[in-house]
């Protein structure tokens, strides 16, 4: 059951591992969009949270360290949500994490999975992840018996039943929402694409590059793999991507070349906020 493996800190100082289950977990969680909670409140609320969004179990070593890596641009108040519910969610679960939110500069059109490749090189400078955990920022898990940590088999899907889906998946190699991989896995799939411009068909091409690098998927069981999507419209910059199905033709010729080895962007920014680490990059344009 409980290890028990003692780790000397200093002479006076012992920790012990966290315990394999954690013991703060509640189950279902009740997720509701009432009255916007203050990045004061927040930050109040979770006063282990260290600069940059990072945190560690102040009293036990974590058997899991989880980087949170959030695609963003002009959605604040989706953001504030997302912090206030998921700091205290990925507490209760031990984790060592910290989150991730990549800033796309400028109106050109909204590139998610531009950003998520950014997200995992900038993250993994920082520290040697588990498991790197793709998170839109319009999703608020209802579940902390959901874990934030890697399948150590295969990339995980985590988002697998949804308000929006009536709680169901739309269909069966759906990749969208969140999921995670561990950076073993993300290089082995040679990261994700850089070419698709605006709303779709991006998670889609994730799931055929993880097939094409020989893996499948896992999933979160539906019944703990609830979410709530905070309702939305389309974002302006983030027209749909008309081409995407020929480029999802492509990707069997394509995935090797373009990915996580073909990375072109400019850094802008990186700066440690009280809640997370914010990197503002520029990810250029259609070519
Ligand atoms: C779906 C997928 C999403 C992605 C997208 C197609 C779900 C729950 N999610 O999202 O993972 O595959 O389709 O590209 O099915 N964002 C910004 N600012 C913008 C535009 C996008 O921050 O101006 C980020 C944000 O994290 C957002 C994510 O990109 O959650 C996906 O965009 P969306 O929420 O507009 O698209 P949606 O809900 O159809
Ligand atoms: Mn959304």
């Amino acid at each position: 059951t409980n290890l028990s493996v003692f780790i000397p800190l200093s002479d006076e100082k012992m920790m012990t591992h966290c315990p394999l289950k954690s013991p703060i977990l509640v189950g279902p969680i009740t997720v509701i969009f009432a009255k916007l909670p203050s990045e004061r409140g927040i930050v109040k609320k979770n006063p282990f949270v260290q600069s940059g969004g990072q945190y560690r179990p102040p009293h036990c070593f974590a058997h899991y360290k989880s980087a949170i890596i959030i695609p963003h641009r002009n959605r604040e108040l989706h953001l504030r949500y997302l912090l206030y519910y998921l700091h205290p969610f990925l507490q209760r679960q031990q984790l060592h994490y910290r989150i991730y939110v990549i800033h796309q500069a400028g109106n050109g059109t909204f590139n998610r999975a531009k950003l998520l490749n950014v997200g995992v090189k900038e993250a993994l400078k920082n520290e040697d992840w588990d498991c790197l955990i793709m998170h839109d920022v319009d999703l608020i898990p209802e579940n902390d018996y959901n874990l934030y940590i890697c399948d150590h088999r295969y990339p995980k899907h985590m988002s697998s039943a949804m308000d929006k889906f009536k709680y169901s998946l739309p269909y069966w190699s759906y990749f969208g929402g969140v999921s995670a991989v561990t950076p073993e896995q993300y290089l082995r799939m040679n990261g994700f694409p850089n070419t698709y411009w605006g709303w779709g068909g991006e998670d889609d091409d994730m799931f055929m590059r993880i097939q094409l690098a020989g893996m499948t998927i896992s999933r979160t069981p539906l019944s703990l793999g609830h979410y709530k999507m905070i309702p939305h419209k389309r974002d302006k910059e983030n027209q749909e991507n008309k081409i995407r199905f020929t480029l999802l033709k492509k990707t069997k010729r394509t995935w090797k070349q373009d990915g996580i080895n073909s990375l072109d962007i400019q850094l802008i920014s990186v700066e440690e906020a009280q809640l997370y680490t914010n990197i503002t990059v520029d990810v250029g344009g259609i070519t």
